[in-house]
């Protein structure tokens, strides 16, 4: 494949003091134990060993439409899209000469494909979880001309009960240059596509947001849209975003323009659009080492008798792990406890009695067209249960099943109060201790849908009498049979949704626990950072400073 540098003359020296100022953190991380800065510094680095190339990722909720879009841009339906989850890889897209796909392996290997064979590795469906252990599909069109410099990343939807399609994307978040996040016009601007451009305008300044499906709205209605994204957004983040409506319905080519625009500005400009980008991520980094150091080095300002006595209050009993861990099992405990109860007591009540009415109904008629004897009608009324049941529950699991979730909402929201309540208190007692307001990583919890249980039916019941089937003639017997079978139902139901609403509880308690995990993680890792910071930083108060300064001057030396 064409390796396709954009010169980088007129920023090779801002691009060279970028290197330096990641390389230099990277040391102070190791020296200093600044555990909480190891994802984005992997990032940075990988921006300098590849290409130069400006990535355009396109990011977003799933089905928001973005593959749908790029193939709307590429001009080919080369991208596999769906009214399901669909991509489940990395696919970045950029000019060729000749029409190219290359699948990237995490073993590092490759191999060339033909573009109708893309699907095999980037589709849910073709490669369940990316079972074929794919790291990047890289394709080249001819049809790109226009953008060199530029690679157009598809990615995985975020929130889908697919865990690993937002893992992937998550992941990826770093290595963004410039973001497009779709987001479809008939849908609310909703919390996670802000948590999305918060977490994004640390890794990019270039964060655009695209209304897809805008043939779904009349022109009345796109205007109001786009006046409430710009309003919303406005007061949540204090800044204006640029906001394109989009549609590979109707009107595309008015719509493409705009987009054109977008792309051909980046393109013209990409060498100081790169500068800008990379300067961005290391200035963020940069930021967020100074404000470490700068808790080691008041630290160390203060004579070695008092820097005990500063520790014990700045890591004092509120913010101390054993103390947090345990609240945190506490409130995980609490909800899972009730996960239960709530959806039994809600599958009971909405759709028990239903339920039992409907079979029974559809029992009778369908009871009436079965022959044979006893054997052959037990077999009959066995099948018969295990598709009905099957279909209803199944049938209730997917229209219902948010309804499930109140206690996984509940945890989220009560951990994350708490993550808060300690980051709070860890801040303020360092402004309080040493006089300066950190500048620390955010926490940001990944929670996606559980999986779907498989309803899928067993035996739970058992006649034995039918073993002497030769013993009754159905002339007779017959009635009394059927009148056995309907009598079954309501019990046949019960342990039905009482296995649903186990096999629910399982999968939402199983996510209760992976978001106290995750909360965990972060409360030990600013922890961690904090206390070696305060332990090591004895005596050394010269030699931090003139580090802090040294990233500070280089910031400095990358401009505005
Ligand atoms: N009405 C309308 N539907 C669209 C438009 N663009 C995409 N869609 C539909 O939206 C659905 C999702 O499209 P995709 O392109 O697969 O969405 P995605 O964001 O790539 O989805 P994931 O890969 O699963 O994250 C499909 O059924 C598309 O047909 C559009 O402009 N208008
Ligand atoms: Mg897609």
């Amino acid at each position: 494949m064409k390796d396709q540098k954009p010169s980088l003359n007129v920023s090779s020296n801002a691009h060279d003091l970028s290197k330096q100022i990641i390389q230099k953190i990277e040391d102070i991380s190791k020296d200093f134990h600044i555990v909480s800065l190891n994802r984005q510094i992997e990032a940075c680095k990988g921006l300098f060993t590849e290409s130069p190339i400006i990535d355009v990722a396109i990011l977003g909720q799933f089905k928001a439409g973005k593959s749908s879009f790029i193939n709307s841009i590429i001009g080919k339906k080369i991208l596999p899209v769906g009214v399901i989850p669909v991509t489940t890889v990395i696919t970045r897209i950029q000019y060729g000469g000749q029409e190219d796909a290359v699948v990237r392996f995490f073993d590092g290997k490759s191999e060339r494909i033909g573009l109708d064979k893309i699907e095999e590795y980037i589709s849910e469906a073709k490669n369940t979880a990316n079972q074929k252990n794919v790291e990047v599909v890289d394709i080249e069109l001819p049809s790109l001309e226009q953008y060199p410099g530029l690679r157009l990343v598809d990615t995985p939807g975020l929130g889908s009960i697919f865990k690993y399609n937002t893992e992937v994307s998550e992941e990826w978040l770093p290595e963004v240059g410039a973001a497009i996040i779709a987001i479809s016009s008939d849908r609310p601007l909703s919390e996670n596509d802000l948590n999305l451009i918060r977490e994004l305008m640390d890794f990019t300044p270039k964060v655009v947001i695209l209304l897809t499906k805008a043939d779904m709205l009349s022109d009345e209605q796109q205007r109001e849209v786009v006046r409430f994204f710009k309003d919303s957004l406005r007061r949540e983040f204090n800044q204006d975003f640029q906001i394109l409506l989009y549609s590979t319905i109707k009107d595309t080519e008015i719509y493409k323009r705009w987009i054109d625009k977008l792309l051909s500005s980046l393109s013209y400009n990409r060498d100081s659009e790169f500068k800008g980008i990379l300067q961005h991520k290391v200035r963020s980094i940069a930021r967020q080492c100074i404000s470490y150091l700068d808790i080691a080095l008041k630290t160390s300002v203060s004579a070695d008798a008092e820097r005990e006595e500063l520790k014990k209050t700045i890591l004092d009993e509120k913010v101390n792990y054993e103390l947090i861990h345990s609240e945190l099992s506490l409130i995980a405990r609490e909800n899972k406890l009730h996960t239960r109860e709530i959806i039994a007591s809600y599958l009971d009540e909405k759709h028990r009695a239903k339920l039992i009415q409907r079979l029974t109904a559809r029992l009778v008629e369908d009871m009436s067209r079965w022959g044979g004897n006893l054997w052959r009608l037990t077999r009959q009324y066995e099948e018969w249960l295990m598709e009905n049941m099957t279909t209803e529950m199944d049938h209730i699991s997917r229209a219902d099943y948010k309804q499930f979730f109140g206690t996984l909402k509940k945890a989220h929201n009560t951990i994350s109060r708490s993550v808060e309540l300690f980051r709070n208190l860890l801040d303020r007692n360092i402004e309080k201790v040493l006089g300066i307001k950190p500048n620390s990583v955010n926490w940001v919890v990944d929670v996606s849908e559980p999986a779907h249980p498989d309803v899928a039916f067993t035996k739970t019941f058992d006649f034995h009498f039918d073993l002497l089937w030769f013993l009754f003639p159905m002339f007779i017997f017959r009635k009394v049979f059927e009148r056995h079978f309907l009598k079954q139902i309501p019990r046949v139901t019960d342990i039905h949704l009482s296995r649903l609403a186990y096999q629910w509880e399982v999968r939402i308690n199983k996510a209760i626990d992976e978001i106290k995990d995750q909360a965990l993680e972060y409360v030990r890792n600013e922890l961690t950072t904090i206390d070696s910071l305060l332990s090591q930083a004895g005596g050394q108060t010269d030699r931090i400073r003139a580090i802090r300064d040294e990233i500070a001057e280089k910031i400095e030396g990358l401009g505005s």
